[in-house]
């Protein structure tokens, strides 16, 4: 029987307040509006972004449905969809693409003005939710909110990918993958032969890593706290480990020495202002490029010397890896089909939906790379 048009009762993982576990209940899903796209989703991965939101590093309006990193089945349509249609297979964008804003329209930009991560709403682009929990209306996330049996996201929030993609795997390319490798390859414009250190080990830094390689870099420096990281990292492409703990200088300093006058790429992909600056002061001071990656906490503010960019560093940020959303989520797709890159060693554990609580432990506690959560 067809759910089409229809409010759907399913599974959500549900933050019903800042720093406290989800709570695994029966929501209702509100048919999709008009250019709109109800999901249901088959794989969601876990992301530190989600887990920002979770202690209230990130601001997000509560109650709240998180995830971000996903690929499911289109169930039903709005009015005036188009590009999907039923049963097509689609990566949720959290970074939205309308085709027709400032950003979208300039060639070199890809964070679309309709996105819903700088003035946080937690909303449809109606001003209202599709989520109802106990008679209220839940949040959405990041355009997405995939922990959740069901979602709806406007249809610029969708991109159809191929329909033998396994789901468990690709759903990373809907974030942290597509984040880490585009860091590289699309943001900082990695040369061949370069030297680049990426602070920062996890899903994201790993893929950072891999989209460094995949440039060509000669050596690629990874920095991280835990050292359980290393050893993955190098099989990912990193040459050099370094354990800032290690020392008794500052990281910038050990980077510096390392390299001879510094890094020409350095990636912060950890969300720390401090090893934001340490990324920046690490690359070479005349021509180097440091990207920030990482998310760092809502209300925080950086102070840094002026001279560390008047000598002539590049400072950059990076959303979603520089990629216009759902023209190369697509194009990535394919090119894991045709396996030019691996998402295997990012997926260490995976683990079904309702042991979501599970799944944020081992990755508060260090031991996890991407966890995938599967319904
Ligand atoms: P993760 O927690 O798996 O990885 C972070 C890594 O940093 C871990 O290996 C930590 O051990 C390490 N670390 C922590 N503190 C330090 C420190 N002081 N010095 C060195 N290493 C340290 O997270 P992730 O890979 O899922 O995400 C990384 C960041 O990227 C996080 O801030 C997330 O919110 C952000 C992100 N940004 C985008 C984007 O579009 N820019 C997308 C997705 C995630
Ligand atoms: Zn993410």
């Amino acid at each position: 029987m067809s759910t089409a048009g229809k409010v759907i009762k399913c599974k959500a993982a549900v933050c019903l307040e800042v720093k406290k576990p989800f709570s695994i209940v029966e929501i209702e899903v509100a048919p999709p509006k008009a250019h709109e796209v109800r999901i249901k989703i088959l794989a969601t991965g876990i992301c530190r972004s989600d887990d920002h939101a979770v202690s209230g590093s990130l601001y997000v309006p509560f109650p709240v449905v998180l995830g971000h990193e996903a690929a499911g089945v289109v169930e039903s349509v709005g009015e005036g969809v188009t590009k999907v249609k039923p049963g097509d297979k689609v990566i949720p964008l959290f970074v939205p693409q309308c085709d027709e804003c400032s950003a979208c329209l300039h060639p070199k930009a890809n964070l679309c003005t309709n996105n819903d991560l700088a003035n946080t709403s937690g909303l449809m682009s109606d001003g209202t939710s599709r989520f109802t929990y106990n008679g209220k209306p839940l949040h959405h996330f990041a355009s997405t909110s995939t922990f959740t049996e069901y979602t709806v996201v406007h249809e610029n929030s969708a991109a159809k990918i191929d329909d033998a993609a396994p789901p468990e795997k690709v759903c990373l390319i809907g974030c942290g993958f597509s984040t880490g490798y585009g860091a590289a390859l699309k943001t900082a414009q990695v040369e061949p032969g370069s030297t680049c250190a990426v602070f920062g080990l996890g899903g994201v830094g790993l893929s950072t890593v891999m989209g460094c390689k995949a440039a060509g870099a000669s050596r690629i420096i990874g920095v991280d706290i835990n050292k359980d990281k290393f050893a993955k990292a190098k099989e990912l492409g990193v040459t050099d480990c370094i354990n800032p703990q290690d020392f008794d200088k500052p990281i910038q300093d050990v980077l510096v020495e390392m390299t001879k006058g510094g890094v020409d790429y350095s990636f912060e992909v950890i969300g720390r202002t401090e090893t934001m600056i340490a990324a920046l002061a690490s690359c070479q001071m005349n021509y180097g490029t440091s990207v920030m990656v990482g998310v760092a906490p809502s209300a925080s503010q950086i102070t840094f010397h002026p001279m560390l960019l008047f000598t002539g560093r590049t400072w950059k940020g990076s959303v979603f890896g520089g990629w216009k959303s759902k023209e190369a989520v697509p194009k990535l797709v394919s090119d894991f089909m045709a396996k030019k890159f691996t998402l295997d060693p990012l997926i260490t554990h995976t683990l079904p939906f309702d042991k979501i609580n599970e799944g944020f432990e081992l990755l508060r506690k260090g031991i996890s790379i991407r966890t995938v959560l599967l319904f």
